[in-house]
């Protein structure tokens, strides 16, 4: 194991070279500090939530595996939450969604109330999390037949949409309560599975429940409306409603947030790429970083390229303040708090990499027409000693360096969850 010595040793080694370029590694760090990650509570449980013991059920996203110890309570999933940041570094956030409301089983989603959070609330106070929440449009009874928001059925948008103010105020107390504004999203799986008629319907319905849903003005220092668009789900093959070009519309014509989902899109597209497009029409937006493999997948989010360029976007564009990072994947086939820190882990690593790169030097080199000395120079950077800045980065944090976190994660799995049987 490597001692704490030996870190700091390495990083000061390591300070040195970035120096080199012109880049204060000392600073970066400063910078990666202030940024919150928003963990979603749903991979603790595969997106079950506390309503019934069945779980994820219809909405055409999916958790596959059967790995052991899942959170089958709220006070299990807030252990194990707890578990994971403490392994992680910074401060973070809790994204909830509105199936882990706790109300002994009473009541019905368009009835759902702030009280129902208020154990969340006191715990994400205790702990100093912020928190984000979404609606839960999906494993419902009223959503089995693929529509919810959009349904030509007036009963069933009426319930959808009173859930989605429900949803509002809910948001806008943990805001308040928290002292941070919470980003309460919208998805809904809404589309058919093959080739449809009327395209159109749907989506006016859709804006219609929307213009309802939001018509209450609600401080933004409290709530701040994100909507997530989506390409395919299962079942919606042919067809999705809250298309990408449909929200981007909604969301720039009423100065929301967009929520760009990193698995939302066609596999060679890079969101990376989207990043200063949207931002120039949108104050701020919503980020679900995931990792699609071959679709939508949703796999634990690794440190690949894809997500070194997303990372590199929000730093180069100097967005960090206006990008709310939310991390949103699901993997039941592999221990569950490990996935959160592996995840989170990388967002944090690809952030740290994006802010250690001498970036006025290659914009210099950019406007310069070098175009062979900005090849050569990011090939290079590759190589630098960045592992030195990110342990040393863990050290200071309090939190295990290199893989020092996996067995503490394995005693929990040892003394706790093996006893979920
Ligand atoms: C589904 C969306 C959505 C969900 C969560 C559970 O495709 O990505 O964000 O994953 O709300
Ligand atoms: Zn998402």
């Amino acid at each position: 194991m490597t001692t704490s010595r030996q870190i700091e040793q390495t990083y000061k080694l390591a300070r040195e070279r970035y120096g080199e370029l012109g880049v204060n590694t000392d600073m970066a760090m400063r910078q990666l500090r202030k940024v919150a990650i928003s963990l979603h509570c749903w991979q603790g449980d595969d997106v079950g939530g506390f309503e019934s013991a069945d779980g994820l059920s219809g909405g055409g996203i999916m958790a596959t595996g059967a790995y052991p110890g899942k959170a089958r309570t709220a006070d299990e999933l807030r252990a194990d939450f707890e578990k994971a940041v403490s392994l992680i570094p910074g401060r973070h956030r809790l994204n909830l969604h509105a199936m882990y409301a706790e109300t002994k089983g009473k009541g019905d989603r368009n009835e759902l109330e702030p009280r129902h959070f208020k154990g969340w609330v006191q715990w994400a106070q205790a702990n100093r999390f912020g928190m984000d929440f979404n609606g839960t449009y999906f494993s419902h009874p009223k959503a089995a037949d693929g529509f919810t928001l959009s349904s030509a059925d007036k009963g069933i948008r009426k319930f959808w949409v009173e859930h989605g103010i429900a949803c509002r105020k809910i948001g806008a107390y943990m805001g308040r309560q928290l002292g941070t504004p919470c980003v309460t999203n919208t998805w809904i799986p809404d589309g058919y599975k093959d080739i449809p008629i009327d395209r159109k319907g749907p989506r006016e319905r859709l804006k219609e429940s929307l213009d309802e849903i939001l018509s209450d003005k609600i401080n933004r220092n409290h709530l701040l409306d994100a909507v997530e668009g989506k390409l395919f789900g299962i079942g919606s093959e042919s067809y999705v409603v809250g298309s990408h070009e449909f929200y981007l519309s909604y969301a720039v014509t009423n100065g929301m947030l967009l929520c760009l989902d990193t698995g939302h899109f066609h596999p060679t597209e890079t969101v990376a790429d989207k990043i200063s497009a949207v931002m120039t029409f949108l104050d701020e937006i919503l980020l679900h970083v995931s990792r699609g493999v071959r679709w939508d997948s949703d796999h634990v989010v690794i440190l690949s390229d894809e997500l070194a360029a997303l990372a590199q976007e929000l730093v180069r564009g100097d967005y960090l303040d206006r990008v709310h990072i939310g991390l949103d994947f699901f993997d039941a086939s592999i221990n569950r708090i490990a996935a959160w820190v592996i995840g989170t882990r990388c967002m944090i690593k690809a952030l740290l990499m994006a802010l250690l790169e001498p970036t006025k030097k290659l914009a210099r080199i950019e406007a310069q027409g070098d175009h062979t000395s900005r090849l050569a120079m990011l090939e290079e950077l590759k190589t630098l000693p960045f592992g030195a800045v990110w342990d040393y980065y863990c050290l200071k944090s309090s939190v295990p360096a290199g893989d020092a976190w996996l067995s503490e994660v394995k005693a929990y799995e040892g003394n706790v969850l093996s006893n979920r049987m």
